[in-house]
């Protein structure tokens, strides 16, 4: 949807869309949101009882993905302790060109709405061979390799701790063995090359995906906080002994649905 007559401050039209979004629902305040990524998809309908959705599109200073296997939908949800949460069932990404702005809008939006937790998840790829593909990570800390930030202007906020640790010890209180690893985000959309993969394991990262980075940077911006789910979709390249396929990274997804559901499930109902 074209945004005219939006205002072009994005943090204003989060606001915007905020109050769309309380007013569609009738809702006082959003308390958390989960950003659903690659192969999370059957997590949708387990993280409380459906109060309503919508598309995306419809809501201001929205894009709808473009990317197959993921969805455009917002579903408001009251969890079993009564809190409520929104689900952005896709994500925009930086490699669809629509700006970074947009690709935070969601998470901005869900804040300025009251979120005080954002949680995030992904597929992508993995450089530990412990981790085979279906293996899910809390995310620890990351590397950004977009070479740009959702943040304008001198915001020089502390990243010292981007993912909350009292959260990573919830979802551990729901799967303790879940592990942790630092996310290197490309900006894609392109797989990375064998080597591209190992300067990423050499700086430190253990996993490899083309989003969640710039989500989280504007949600520290804005003081809530975050959780980070990764799902190993697929063996790095170069890791992997065959070529990358979207199509695997979709049969991942399929394999770890009903896991990532009890996971992301019991996570919503310990909020
Ligand atoms: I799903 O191997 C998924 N997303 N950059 N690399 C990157 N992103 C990914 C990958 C991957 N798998």
């Amino acid at each position: 949807m074209p945004n005219v007559g939006l205002p072009s401050d994005p943090y204003a039209l989060a606001k915007l869309a905020a109050a769309a979004i309380l007013e569609r629902f009738d809702i006082p305040q959003v308390d958390a949101a989960f950003v659903l990524g690659s192969g999370w998809s059957a997590a949708a309908d387990n993280l409380g009882e459906l109060m309503g959705s919508c598309e995306l599109a419809e809501l201001p200073g929205c894009a709808p993905p473009t990317v197959v296997g993921h969805g455009g939908e917002l579903r408001i949800v009251s969890t079993s302790r009564g809190k409520i949460g929104a689900i952005f069932t896709g994500r925009t990404h930086l490699y669809e060109g629509f700006g970074v702005d947009q690709v935070v809008h969601g998470v901005r939006s869900a804040i300025a709405a009251g979120a005080a937790v954002i949680v995030l998840t992904n597929g992508c790829g993995g450089l530990n061979p412990q981790w085979p593909p279906g293996s899910t990570v809390l995310i620890r800390d990351f590397i950004n390799l977009t070479g740009t930030s959702p943040l304008l202007g001198a915001r020089f906020i502390d990243m010292s701790m981007p993912y909350s640790a009292r959260l990573r010890d919830l979802a551990r209180s729901v799967d303790p063995d879940l592990p942790e690893g630092v996310y290197v985000q490309f900006r894609g959309p392109q797989f990375e090359t064998p080597a591209e993969v190992r300067m990423a394991g050499v700086l430190g990262g253990d996993l490899v995906g083309m989003s969640t980075t710039l989500e989280t940077i504007a949600a520290s911006e804005l003081g809530a906080e975050v959780l980070g789910i990764s799902l190993v979709t697929n063996l790095a390249a170069g890791i992997s002994p065959h070529p990358l396929s979207h199509e695997e990274v979709l049969e991942a997804g399929r394999e770890a649905g009903p896991r990532l559901r009890r996971l992301l499930g019991g996570i919503a109902a310990a909020l």
